[in-house]
């Protein structure tokens, strides 16, 4: 197996040298590139050995000063002695784009040329110090066929181009901002361009524009808007202005992540760029708008202001994630939007905690830095900053956000470096809050309630269980919201282990809403009397406690289910669904929310043990269940929705149809045949494939057809494919459909990524036969990719005695292969550790 070494936080050192400016000439071939490198270094402190990392690369020449040098290697580092206070390096190499199927470092995205350097591709380009504590100033001449590249971009300003001999033309850029070279980019090719424009608050008139497909210009319409729009919210809120004269952005279909935020030349993946009724989703409209904005906030956090190593990821990442989610909250946001967001964390966050890749937002220990763009480093890091944001209020927040430009403008800094700034804005001593970054899991906050006939009180204790990375853990502070229903709502802040908390007087034992707005990301234990859980699903204000409430009743009703017991808890969450489908209608998104039964994967964060069976049982039980109750009521509610051209009434048309498919299937087949748009005929086609009905063969074959020339819709019918009942006896069949593409990560995440998660014929003897056919193979292909893909597999442990048994054979197998890649091993190390 490749290995790569552990590299850990405590060992950080300065760069040797820093880069004031770096000129890269690129002559583009699809398999022989010719890079030519010349950077200006400078001595950082006494050491003069310069280290360039270097990886896939066929050095032609080396000259320092104009000198031909005999290079040094020291596994993928190339070493130099640099004697002097500095010197000028030049450094050629040759590169295979064609040949680059792991998506890192210059490839072809269909006829396209693109690159993705963050975290460690620019290696993959030439030798240089990747890392992000080395800032220079570009250059970059980009040369190459002008009738099959018309268009040549980099980061920065256009400052030259003109024709060459043999039909080959070329480009010069030049971005002013010194940047790490993981936001370097390059792009040719043929693409269709939006064009607009955006004046900022200063006066600078920036030009935008977005490079799609050809004959898919109106499709990058709303992306667009959402630019502008983040553009000025992020002037109307921050302060923060775009600092160069154009904004490119560039969609390709081969991809390995959503987007990636270049200095001026953001490249995305297709899908969240292309959008328009007929091919995407509500979901897909609301994600595209919000990665869009993420990816333009990074130009202030992120890139004005970078981090120092890789381990500070979280600096950039969860405070941009944090800005994303206030952007879409004010944009498109609905009273759902905060009940995804507490979803992300409690199904996928919970879960990698309680996994062998367990890790603090800022990690301490890392081999292949790119399987730690996780849910814990993205979306609990957000988590953290959203509670510094309730600690200090938005003004407060604001001044230390303006206190962080001030200070740090330019640099490469540490997330220390960001809380300083919070506290120094605001006088606040915040040591304690800097638990949050060095601690890994998930505090458990037990709740007790006392009531004495007048006084009301709580004792919120807290505790964080050992997880695979860290045994010991202290607590966090944290803000613990709650409503007492009918007296309004309250943040108490847990400090300690324990603290109590006096409420005042009541005349009857009020109802606790626990934890409003998912106000820290902590798992809640509270023995509330179903009763009360019931009339919190009902009644509570907050929008994400009826969500939880419900849960925590199905939790208590699966628990028993599971031990083959019945519990009080399924006509009580029959009752508030049946109460609140006869009731007027208030909150179209929260009804959607609570119309669905949860999918096994949050199902199997409510346990340590993962039944697997029992959970599928259960989750069709609670399925008919609810038809069987509630399904005059609920037909009654969707009768009066479905017809309504309203984001939210289609949001909850789809959950209904989702709950009811098996009563309703010629409802379900006609709505797909007359919807208006992809969010009804999605929502249709998965309702019928859910409910498995007759009916969803045809429409499946039927959506194929319809879409087949646009492969980011084909995504969807992959996925859907991906989850269905018997996917695995059509596996083959499909992975040699034209839809799919093995070298694609979109096809392949689509198709196999949701088998491998969301099915749970995954689990079977020949679902664990397929994955040791179909890994390797990937992994051959797609490291990256296949790390992500391979991620659920790692809960092992926690299957019953006979899935553990065939897993680990699985796991170590895949172990011992010699060509495995070091992104798969480093996770297969943890988990079988
Ligand atoms: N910064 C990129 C992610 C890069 C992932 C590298 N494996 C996208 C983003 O978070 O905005
Ligand atoms: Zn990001």
């Amino acid at each position: 197996m490749a290995k790569k070494p552990v590299k850990r936080l405590s060992d950080y050192q300065a760069p040797a040298f820093f880069v004031d400016t770096l000129d890269l000439h690129v002559e583009l071939h699809d398999s022989a590139t010719l890079v030519t490198a010349t950077s200006r270094l400078k001595k950082a402190g006494t050491d003069s050995l310069l280290r360039l990392d270097g990886e896939q690369l066929e050095l032609v020449s080396l000259e320092l000063d104009g000198v031909a040098v005999e290079p040094r290697f020291e596994n993928d580092q190339l070493l130099l002695d640099v004697p002097g206070e500095g010197a000028e390096l030049k450094v050629v190499t040759r590169i295979n784009p064609e040949a680059n199927t792991a998506l890192e470092g210059l490839y072809k995205s269909g006829g396209a040329f693109c690159t993705q350097c963050e975290a460690e591709g620019f290696r993959r380009i030439t030798y240089f110090p990747d890392r992000p504590d080395v800032l220079a100033v570009y250059t970059t001449t980009i040369v190459a066929d002008k009738a099959l590249y018309p268009q040549l971009l980099s980061n920065g300003n256009l400052v030259a181009s003109g024709d060459l001999e043999g039909g080959r033309h070329f480009a010069t850029w030049q971005d002013p901002h010194p940047k790490p070279c993981y936001l370097f980019a390059l792009v040719a090719g043929d693409f269709d361009l939006l064009e607009d424009g955006f004046t900022t608050s200063s006066g600078r008139d920036v030009l935008l524009q977005i490079f799609v497909d050809k004959g898919r210009k109106a499709q990058a319409r709303h992306a667009m808007d959402a630019l502008k729009g983040a553009m000025k919210w992020d002037q109307d809120n921050y302060g923060l202005e775009y600092d160069l004269d154009r904004y490119m952005i560039v969609a390709v279909d081969f991809f390995n992540m959503g987007a990636m935020e270049n200095k001026g030349l953001n490249i995305f993946n297709a899908k969240y760029v292309l959008a328009d009724d007929d091919t995407a989703t509500d979901q897909d409209y609301d994600a595209i708008a919000a990665i869009i904005a993420h990816e333009y906030f990074h130009n202030w956090t992120g890139n004005r202001v970078t981090c120092r190593d890789w381990f500070q990821l979280s600096l950039k990442e969860g405070l941009t994630v944090f800005r994303d989610q206030q952007f879409s909250a004010d944009w498109a946001g609905s009273s759902a939007t905060r009940i995804k967001e507490a979803q992300v964390i409690r199904t996928n966050q919970f879960a990698e905690d309680a996994g062998p890749m367990s890790h603090p937002i800022r990690p301490q220990a890392v081999a292949e830095m790119n399987n730690f763009y996780t849910v814990t480093v993205y979306n609990k890091g957000a988590e953290v900053i959203r509670m510094l944001h309730g600690l200090l209020g938005k003004a407060g927040f604001r001044a230390g956000m303006d206190l962080y430009f001030e200070r740090h403008d330019g640099q490469a800094v540490t997330c220390d470096d960001f809380v300083d700034a919070m506290a120094d804005a605001n006088d606040r001593d915040l040591t304690a809050f800097k638990g949050w970054y060095s601690q890994s899991g998930t505090p458990v906050v037990n709740v007790a309630e006392h009531w004495d006939g007048s006084q009301y009180s709580l004792v919120l204790t807290q505790h964080t269980p050992p997880t695979a990375d860290q045994q010991q853990k202290g607590p966090l502070p944290l803000p613990f919201a709650i409503e007492l229903l009918g007296h309004g709502r309250q943040v108490l802040q847990l400090d300690g282990a324990e603290q109590r908390f006096e409420l005042g007087s009541f005349a009857e034992k009020p109802v606790l809403a626990p934890l409003c707005g998912f106000s820290a990301p902590v798992k809640l234990v509270f023995e509330q009397s179903d009763a009360e859980l019931a009339a919190l699903v009902e009644k509570a204000s907050d929008g994400f406690v009826r969500v939880d409430a419900a849960e925590r009743l199905l939790q208590r009703l699966v628990e028993a289910w599971l031990k083959g017991e019945e519990h009080a808890a399924l006509d009580l969450w029959l009752g508030a669904l049946e109460a609140i489908a006869k009731g007027p209608l208030q909150d179209a998104f929260l009804e959607s929310e609570l119309f669905k039964v949860p999918g096994i994967m949050a199902m199997q964060g409510w346990f340590e043990t993962i039944d697997l069976d029992g959970l599928v049982a259960a989750r069709d039980r609670l399925r008919q269940a609810v038809r069987e109750r509630c399904f005059g009521a609920l037909k009654a509610r969707y009768q009066e929705v479905q017809g309504l051209a309203d984001k939210g009434a289609r949001a909850l048309t789809n959950s209904l149809l989702a709950l009811l498919a098996e009563n309703l299937p010629e409802e379900v087949a006609r709505r797909y045949h007359q919807a208006a748009n992809m969010t009804e005929r999605q929502g249709a086609l998965a309702a019928a494939v859910a409910g498995e009905l007759a009916e969803s063969e045809a429409l499946l074959a039927e959506f194929a057809e319809r879409y087949q020339d646009n492969p980011q819709v084909l995504d969807k019918w992959l996925m859907l494919q991906g989850q269905r009942a018997g996917a695995l006896e059509r596996m083959d069949q499909l992975s040699r459909h034209g839809a799919f593409n093995w070298q694609n990560p979109n096809r392949t995440r689509a198709l196999f990524g949701t088998f491998i998660a969301h099915n749970p014929q995954c689990h079977t003897e020949a679902g664990y036969a397929w994955l040791g056919l179909v890994l390797p193979k990937l992994d051959a292909i797609n490291p990256q990719a296949t790390a992500r893909m391979v991620a659920p597999l790692l809960q092992w442990r926690r299957f019953d005695a006979g899935r553990r048994a065939q897993l680990e054979q699985l796991l170590t197998a895949l172990r011992a292969r010699d060509s495995l890649s070091a992104d798969v091993g480093e996770l297969l190390d943890k988990a079988l550790a």
